[in-house]
């Protein structure tokens, strides 16, 4: 069955309550962005994932990535098998005294809320390598679907054996898909956001390259979501931004957390569209590297746990069985079955 794609129902039916109700735009959201900006947002369009991927379906999803940028696929991972990796990370927050104590009356649910009495205070989780290296995360990080959905997606942006790649066709040359083996893994706090950026000025990448944001909880806009300049990897208004800031290493320097964020309130006059929707575990956006995005701001009580990871491909004829890493990546990457 090939998947429809459908604007997100939950975000479009969220009223602004600082819009009149005759203002034509009162359903959309306004999200806090940057240090003190608001932004108005439309609902991403999401294509509901269905496995096994038809052929349909690979061909529609590469055609929404091309036209916007982003690619929202819903239900994609097995529910449950996030809700375990998300249970592994709120243990450890508790280990860590980040998270409070469970009473020892708490149900299963209670066990994965990530409500914190200071929940302003730093996770950590960027730098909790054995967390990102724990099993239950892995399974889900590394799940066989993104390897084949990943495999649908980047082969035809390869190039083949005459180095042409071939985006036209349905059959692609035989290519290794490969995974970052850092995992961006957040406990985003109250009141912090990631800041507008591409994510290109992170990566200098010779082969093609995209991102993938994968939410670890139900996620509701309070808790700050992925918003995405649709069609900014490709409209001429960002073409000097891609071409200038794009190319840079903006994000080498500084502190490699911060560093690379451009301020969200130069835009705030200009006519962008700003996408945006609540998503759930088993969902999963893919970034284009030079479409400019951020999240919004955590409103919650509650940490946003989400991961990113990078994943390019290369051509099979073209590797070095043994290769550690594609060649030219400035970050390091595994295949499915590496160690
Ligand atoms: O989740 C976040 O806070 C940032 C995600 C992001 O910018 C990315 O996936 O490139």
């Amino acid at each position: 069955m090939s998947s429809a794609a459908t604007p997100a129902a939950d975000a479009a039916s969220i009223t602004n309550p600082a819009s009149p109700a005759s203002d034509a735009a009162a359903t959309r959201l306004v999200l806090p962005v940057g240090a003190d900006t608001a932004v108005r947002v439309e609902p991403m369009l999401q294509h509901k994932a269905v496995y096994p991927f038809t052929q349909a379906d690979v061909i529609a999803w590469r055609a929404a990535l091309a036209t916007n940028g982003y690619l929202f696929l819903s239900d994609l991972l097995p529910r449950e098998e996030v809700f375990h990796a998300r249970r592994c990370v709120v243990e450890r927050l508790r280990e860590r005294g980040v998270l409070p104590p469970l009473e020892a009356e708490a149900s299963d649910e209670d066990a994965l809320f990530a409500t914190a009495e200071d929940p302003t205070q730093p996770a950590n989780l960027l730098s909790d390598i054995d967390l990102q290296r724990d099993p239950a995360v892995v399974s889900v990080l590394e799940h066989p679907r993104l390897f084949e959905l990943f495999h649908a997606l980047l082969a035809p942006l390869v190039d083949d054996a005459e180095g042409k790649p071939d985006q036209e066709q349905a059959t692609v040359p035989s290519v290794h898909v490969w995974t970052s083996r850092y995992k961006w893994l957040r406990g985003m706090p109250q009141g912090q956001c990631t800041g507008l950026h591409l994510d290109r000025v992170y990566m200098q990448a010779a082969s093609p390259l995209l991102s993938l944001w994968l939410p670890l909880g139900d996620l509701t806009p309070a808790h700050g979501n992925l918003v995405v300049a649709r069609a900014s990897h490709r409209s001429a208004q960002f073409q000097r931004l891609r071409d200038e800031y794009g190319r840079s290493d903006a994000g080498a320097k500084g502190n490699g957390t911060t560093s690379g964020w451009i301020d969200v309130a130069h835009y705030t006059n200009e006519p962008v569209e700003w996408v945006s929707s609540p998503a759930r575990c088993g969902d999963v956006v893919i970034l284009d590297l030079t479409v400019l995005h951020c999240t919004s701001r955590n409103v919650s009580d509650e940490y946003r746990l989400s991961c990113d990871t990078r994943w390019t491909a290369t051509c099979s004829s073209a590797d070095d069985e043994d290769s550690p890493s594609p060649p030219s990546a400035s970050i390091r990457f595994k295949r499915q079955d590496d160690p």
